[in-house]
């Protein structure tokens, strides 16, 4: 049994799950040097986990430096920033998948997050033409009709100006279209970060479009659809149904986890367009146009469609389905030792709330429903939890969600009926995770 988990990441920024014991004790030596190692850490700072400490002899009591000496002063002078013994939990880029680092991915470590808000500083990233730090003094968004009859105002906003209209608070993911796009026909990443780190959930505050909307004076008869621009030289344009809108869902926001958001993310303006792939979350948002039609641009005529089985395209698929995955244990992680774990993991739909979550050990064989972790929020991140007993034997863990609709996530075999194995977007199959003997955990997927 564990009594008190520890954790320690590698180079690779993938977490060890440690389980006390005699065995595991030595293991997390033996892994410790070896992270230490790899990180110019200390290699006895990681092995002495007992605060109180007599250096090897029982008779003699030490006490730490920070428990005897004056600690660092208050931080003033900068943004405050996580522990250096986390330095490895970061966003990375997947080897090879792009040509530059500008129209390009980060992928957010999943296998490191609690709970379901990612933090500003790890929530991944695609840009496809580079990011930019945006002068808000300088930033308009305008709002404008394809045909002047569609709306009676035009008008250009400045920040100062959206930023005095009656805001929401919400929590949402965002998850790329392409999340898990890699691994359609066959295993193709090691690690949750990369099969799966094209999420991320947020606390995002901003304007209801429909109050901008409103204001301009549209014509909600006759302009069905609206175009959301960026102002990044990628053209990013995508039409946005006018029912998400006068639902109220869809924001324009400059709010992230409490505060202005990142640069990386839209600064200072971006298009929140809850259950929608992220596409359509327009980020450096300069321009709202409504129109009587789908505009069918570049980013949804040629890209961010879905290739099916029969080589057609379907276009217009922007919901992200019901979808999960378990992030501790996950590819990469090793297991120290047979018990108890936590089996932990992330679940979501575009559609609304999480219903619920059965989690397997054998492959699909049996399953067992596992706790949410509340607020379960509409179309936002829920996290859940299980209880499992390793008896050191393979073990193949997988999770499978439901959501409010009574959609149930499909399996691979039920996916590649349909849209085949050579599809890059829309991959919600369940995933499997092999435990093997030796403890190390691989992404695997079962025929
Ligand atoms: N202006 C602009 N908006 C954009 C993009 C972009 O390249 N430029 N990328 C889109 C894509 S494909 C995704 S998945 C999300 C990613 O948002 P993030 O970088 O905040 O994670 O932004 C979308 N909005
Ligand atoms: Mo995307």
């Amino acid at each position: 049994m564990i009594k008190a988990p520890e954790n320690f990441l590698d180079a690779d920024g993938v977490r060890t799950v440690f389980a006390e014991g005699k065995q595991g004790r030595r293991g997390f030596i033996r892994h410790a040097f070896a992270a230490a190692a790899a990180t110019g850490l200390a290699a006895t700072a990681r092995a002495q986990s007992n605060p109180v400490s007599g250096d090897g002899d029982p008779n003699i009591l030490t006490l730490p430096e920070h428990s005897k000496g004056l600690g660092q002063p208050v931080v003033t002078d900068g943004y405050g920033k996580p522990s250096k013994y986390e330095a490895n939990v970061q966003r990375r880029q997947s080897p090879g998948l792009t040509q530059t680092a500008q129209a390009s991915v980060s992928f957010a470590p999943l296998q490191s997050l609690f709970g379901i808000v990612t933090p500003s500083g790890l929530h991944f990233e695609r840009h496809h033409q580079g990011w930019w730090d945006i002068d808000p003094s300088k930033h308009r968004l305008m709002i404008n009709g394809s045909d002047a009859s569609l709306l009676k105002t035009p008008k250009v906003f400045t920040m100062d100006e959206l930023m005095r209209l009656p805001s929401v608070s919400r929590f949402h993911f965002i998850e790329c279209g392409a999340n898990t796009g890699m691994e359609w026909g066959n295993v193709a990443v090691p690690t949750v970060q990369y099969t799966h780190g094209m999420i991320s959930c947020s606390e995002f505050t901003g304007v209801p479009l429909k109050i901008l909307l409103d204001m301009c004076g549209v014509d909600y008869k006759r302009a069905r659809f609206v175009l959301g621009e960026g102002a990044d030289g990628s053209s990013m344009t995508r039409t946005v149904p006018m029912e998400l809108i006068e639902s109220g869902e869809v924001f324009v926001a400059y709010g992230q986890n409490g505060e202005m958001l990142r640069p990386e993310n839209g600064y200072p303006l971006r298009l929140v367009v809850p259950g929608v792939q992220g596409v359509s979350w327009v980020k450096y948002l300069r321009r709202i146009e409504v129109g009587d039609k789908p505009y069918g641009t570049k980013d949804e005529a040629v890209h961010y469609i879905d290739l099916m089985k029969d080589g057609l395209h379907r276009q217009y698929t922007s919901t992200q389905e019901c979808k999960s995955v378990v992030t501790t244990p996950s590819g990469g992680q090793v297991l120290l030792d047979k018990g108890f774990y936590n089996i932990s993991g992330l679940a979501w739909s575009g559609k609304g709330k999480i219903k619920r979550v059965d989690v397997s050990v054998d492959g699909g064989r049996n399953w067992r429903t596992a706790r949410l972790e509340g607020p379960v929020m509409s179309k936002a991140l829920t996290r859940f939890n299980i209880d499992w007993s390793w008896d050191g034997k393979p073990a193949i863990i997988q999770s499978r969600a439901m959501d409010e609709t009574g959609y149930v996530q499909p399996s691979y075999q039920q996916t590649r009926a349909v849209r085949g194995t050579r599809s890059i977007y829309h991959n919600n199959s369940i995933q499997s995770w092999l435990v093997q003997e030796s403890g190390e955990v691989k992404n695997v997927q079962l025929s």
